[in-house]
């Protein structure tokens, strides 16, 4: 892989592999990739740059080391007014915006998850639409422990998963459950040695590279449309007026509006 030219990421890195991947790396081993406001705006912004390089076709997420995906919120920088950027006096939760930005993003978004994945972590790894873990994966809520809670994505992505009990038994005990574990209630996708994960999570996504990008796209906004009330709809629905920009029967609306005259749709069939 090679670093892209012009990035300026202090906790992240973003690499692609030149035949369609992009990764973005959480670099904050000491803290087990513990996100502050920085790392979340580094993040936004490498899926941005990966949203808009027609080069890229698959976004993979992971933490660095083996030790840990995410382990959430940073809690040195957890301040009573939300999470606080360096020079801000105002803390806030830079991660809603991250996590809707994931589910929008109209290109498939693969966990990689190595060690922990806890926390704000977790709900990360719940946001992406695939999740590979390796056999020392380890997953968990521990928000009413430290104070705190996802009751958003947090929540309805995991009742989704794995029912609204075990749901319930995630955020009401604060456990932590093992790769297989992981696996049998539906939460990853697949488990593989550590040392196989990059090798197993390239491999998954050049098998959708594979596939027609915007058939992809569709099955993305399609799921969501549902989970994600009118803003899902509303992805699915411009997805849809996207293709319709390249039919005559829109392009007839566009252009007689240009040319100042009433549209002429009779050629076109109302159809069963
Ligand atoms: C992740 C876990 C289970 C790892 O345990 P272990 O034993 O492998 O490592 P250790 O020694 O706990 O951690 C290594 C270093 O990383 C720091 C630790 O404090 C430790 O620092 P030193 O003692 O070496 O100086 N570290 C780890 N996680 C951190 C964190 N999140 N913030 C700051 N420093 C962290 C274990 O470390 C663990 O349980 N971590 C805490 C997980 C956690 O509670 N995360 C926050 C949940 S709340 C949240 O994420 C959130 C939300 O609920 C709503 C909105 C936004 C965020």
């Amino acid at each position: 892989t090679e670093a892209a030219p012009d990035a300026q990421y202090t906790d992240i890195r973003y690499e692609k592999d030149g035949a369609g991947i992009a990764k973005i790396t959480i670099d904050r081993p000491e803290v087990r990739n513990a996100f502050r406001p920085k790392t979340l705006i580094d993040v936004g912004d490498a899926l941005e740059r990966a949203r808009e390089d027609q080069e890229v076709g698959v976004i993979i997420l992971c933490g660095e080391g083996p030790h840990a995906f995410c382990s959430g919120g940073d809690q040195n920088v957890r301040g009573d007014t939300g999470y606080i950027e360096e020079g801000a006096s105002v803390g806030r939760f830079h991660v809603t915006d991250l996590q809707v930005q994931m589910r929008r993003l109209p290109k498939p978004v693969i966990a990689m998850v190595a060690g922990y994945a806890i926390g704000g972590g977790h709900v990360l790894h719940l946001c992406c639409d695939l999740t590979i873990a390796a056999d020392n994966a380890r997953f968990g809520q521990t928000g009413p422990r430290v104070g705190s809670w996802d009751g958003g994505f947090g929540a309805s992505l995991l009742r989704d998963l794995v029912g609204p009990k075990k749901a319930k038994e995630f955020w009401m005990l604060c456990r932590q459950y093992d790769a297989q574990q992981a696996l049998d209630m539906g939460l990853v996708n697949t488990v593989v040695p550590l040392e196989r994960l990059e090798e197993e999570t390239v491999a998954w996504c050049r098998e959708m590279l594979a596939l027609s990008p915007f058939a992809l796209r569709l099955v993305k906004s399609s799921f969501h449309a549902h989970e994600d009330g009118y803003a899902g709809i509303q992805q699915l629905a411009h997805d849809a007026n996207l293709l319709f920009y390249g039919a005559p029967e829109a392009q007839e609306g566009r252009d007689a509006y240009k040319e100042k005259r009433t549209p002429d749709f009779s050629k076109f069939p109302r159809r069963a």
